[in-house]
């Protein structure tokens, strides 16, 4: 029978199932919720029950709080009103995982008095990747099944585990059947039934606590250890706290008393606001703006790389890892087998760090083909050239491939700078060609813009955005102009960072204000991370600027010992005598006066130069969205997750503020200051990016 729109009341024999059904994901909404309890309290009622089923119909069982939710007035029953009731019922209640039981839900099946789960399914608590921690309950009920080490590692890191991993550690009590969860639930709540089995309650158990009282050394080693990752982020340190608790002289409920207090304060700070803007602006981002969703997504089974280099072995390790053939096309067998040697020797690592096996590193190469001629790619679906950063080379390759690429094949170019259009022009099918910008290393980085040509074809754009997915990447699609968007924002913050260092501010003084704001390193590290030479072109290279002069001297950057920092044989670095020298001295030839720069003016010129470049880029259409700009410099430029982006982060000064900004720095250091219509516009309006 109905309970509600989204649940449903059985009975078989003595076991009554409640099952809800709340797509997508079956989020605890305030209707589920309702459901739930309804659908319990019959059971209790019904004097023939004896146990209850909690199911989910759909994709998923319960997949944590409704996130839209956040911010409004609570619905009863709250939450945790709705655990007490399960918790304290009269009457075992089974919950049957399928899916991904995760956050609220995962903490809803807590309190249940057993859980069963089919093996494809998985359980976690990712509340840490929105800025929170599991506020019901989890961070108290975890530990006391799967003791403090693992729930340190489980809840901090947000990382699923699987149902046979959940078993072995006592978060499941029973597998189920592939397929067969619904049945095998009500046969093991006979099971319950019939050996009459106890109502048992995590809360009561303190055996998996005893192994670490008195290892407060437990807590210290493990923030040491996560010390890098945790920085910045303000939930990792919540959460542990929490946990820390456990061992305390607290009462369960003084426990949980304690988590919600800092579950509130998480809520509440800017930091979860601005990590909960990113999980649905990375959804959004994949929603294709004047694309119908049912545009054809076209068949990608076999893809051709041409370039065997960092970028294109890097990328055809993205589809080798995907499950889909390569073949990997160089001018040389030299250049050919060096690349799979060094495809090869990252797989290697991998499985010796334990996250593949050994015996995946041979099927992965196996999904690799190596040629030295492009002839071989006339069967391929799709074809990425990731060969050198000139037009001339690009249009060369783009000509072949338009002779030798089988018709509807998809056209790819990874340029990160150039004209995709001035390449599709090249070929006879411009519709074809589509601009795929990874970002290095290519099998690490999430991040994947998609660049739309003014001909590229609506199921070619559909596809490609697709194929980020398969990749297990983000995609965004972006317009075709100089940079895109990423690299066009990071131009914005290169030439602030250029003119601070002639001016007074020290390499290493702009790369500190960056990092202490969150980017996991600075503006001059990662230059001479990526190669000082990336885009130098030796014979028209002129003393022009600073980066110049520092190739002109072979200083390349980390490769090759020094760039703006020397560097140890270790790669550890430290600033340059030489390039201070190098610095002051072109600073002199510009007549630029030096002067003393604050860590505020440095961070202002920054990061407001970068949000002025963002609202040029939603003013010229070549983003379509706000909340995509954010998504790439958090995915593919280490823009810190916790302050939302360029964008978010403007809207959190506020408007006024920023136009303020813009307008004084304008009048201090010119154009890339001036105010973008956007900003003014919006400035004027009362309103954020948030509504552009
Ligand atoms: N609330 C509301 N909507 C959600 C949602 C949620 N928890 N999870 C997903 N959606 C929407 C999502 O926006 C998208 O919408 C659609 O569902 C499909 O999602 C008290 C406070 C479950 C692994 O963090 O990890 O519980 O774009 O594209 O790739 O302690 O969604 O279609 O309109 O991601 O198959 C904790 C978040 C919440 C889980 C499925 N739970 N979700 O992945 O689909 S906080 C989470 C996911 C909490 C408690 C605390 C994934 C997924 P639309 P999707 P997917």
């Amino acid at each position: 029978m109905k309970v509600n729109d989204v649940t449903t009341y059985e009975v078989e024999g003595p076991v009554a199932v409640v099952t809800l059904n709340s797509p997508p994901v079956n989020a605890l909404s305030a209707a589920v919720r309702q459901g739930i309890a309804d659908g319990l309290k019959m059971a209790l009622e019904d004097d023939d029950v004896r146990a209850m089923v909690l199911i989910c119909e759909g994709r998923t069982f319960f997949a944590g709080a409704d996130i839209t939710e956040f911010g409004k007035p609570t619905v009863d029953p709250s939450l945790r009103d709705l655990q007490l009731m399960v918790e304290n019922a009269a009457k075992p209640v089974i919950a049957t995982i399928h899916g991904t039981a995760l956050g609220g839900g995962l903490e809803l099946a807590l309190v249940a008095h057993y859980r069963i789960a089919v093996p494809s399914a998985k359980c976690g608590l990712p509340e840490v990747n929105l800025g929170l921690l599991p506020g019901a309950g989890g961070t108290q009920r975890l530990p006391r099944i799967v003791g403090i080490p693992k729930a340190l590692d489980l809840i901090t890191s947000g990382a699923p585990v699987s149902a046979k991993a959940a078993k072995d550690m006592g978060l499941v009590d029973e597998l189920a059947a592939e397929g067969h969860l619904r049945a095998d639930a009500i046969a093991f709540a006979n099971r319950v039934i019939d050996e009459n089995r106890p109502l048992l309650k995590v809360r009561d158990r303190a055996e998996k606590l005893d192994e670490a009282r008195g290892k407060p050394e437990i807590f210290a080693d493990f923030r040491k250890a996560n010390a890098r990752r945790f920085r910045g982020f303000k939930a990792p340190e919540a959460i542990i706290r929490c946990i820390e608790a456990t061992l305390e002289d607290k009462s369960f409920d003084e426990g949980m008393a304690f988590e919600r207090a800092l579950f509130i304060e998480l809520q509440a700070d800017s930091q979860s606001a601005a990590q909960r803007h990113i999980f649905f602006a990375e959804r959004q981002a994949g929603k294709i703006v004047g694309i119908p969703a049912d545009t054809p997504i076209l068949p990608i089974r076999k893809v051709g790389v041409i370039g065997a280099g960092t970028m294109g072995g890097g990328i055809a390790m993205s589809f080798a890892n995907a499950g889909i053939p390569v073949t990997l096309v160089d001018t040389s067998d030299d250049a050919l087998s060096r690349g799979l040697r060094i495809i090869r020797g990252n797989y290697e690592a991998t499985a010796k760090k334990g996250r593949m096996k050994a015996e995946d590193v041979d099927a992965r190469m196996a999904l690799l083909t190596g040629s030295v001629r492009m002839e071989d790619l006339s069967d391929c679906d799709l074809i990425i050239e990731a060969v050198f950063e000139q037009m001339e080379i690009k249009q060369e390759v783009f000509a072949k491939l338009d002779r030798i690429a089988k018709p509807g094949a998809i056209l790819a170019t990874n340029t990160s700078y150039l004209d995709l259009d001035e390449i599709a022009s090249a070929t006879s099918r411009p519709t074809s060609v589509v601009g795929l910008h990874f970002f290095s290393p290519a099998h690490v980085m999430k991040l994947l813009e998609v660049v739309r040509g003014k001909e590229t074809r609506a199921d070619i754009i559909a596809t490609s955005m697709k194929l980020a997915k398969t990749l297990g990447k983000i995609g965004v699609l972006v317009g075709n102009a100089f940079g895109f968007v990423g690299n066009r924002i990071l131009a914005a913050r290169d030439a602030q960072a250029n003119r601070l260092i002639l001016e007074g501010a020290t390499p290493e003084a702009v790369d500190k204000v960056l990092y202490d704001f969150g980017f996991p390193m600075g503006h001059f590290q990662m230059r001479d991370l990526v190669g000082l030479d990336v885009g130098w072109n030796r014979e028209k290279s002129s003393s022009s600027t600073v980066r110049e002069i520092l190739n002109e001297m072979g200083r390349h950057g980390q490769k090759v010992g020094g760039g703006f920092y020397d560097y140890d044989e270790s790669r550890n670095r430290k600033p340059s005598p030489v390039v201070q020298k190098v610095i002051e001295d072109f600073a002199a030839k510009q007549g630029i006066v030096r002067r003393e720069l604050g860590d505020a003016e440095i961070r202002d010129r920054i990061l407001y130069a970068m949000v002025n470049e963002g609202a040029k880029l939603l003013d010229e259409g070549i983003a379509s969205r706000a909340s995509d700009i954010d998504v790439i410099l958090i995915t593919g430029y280490g823009w810190p997750k916790y302050e939302g982006g360029p964008m978010f982060w403007a809207d959190l000064q506020g408007m006024p503020q920023v136009i303020e900004k813009l307008n004084s720095l304008q009048a201090e250091y010119g154009d890339a200051f001036v105010p973008s219509p956007l900003i003014k516009r919006l400035a004027s309006e009362g309103k954020g990016f948030r509504d552009a």
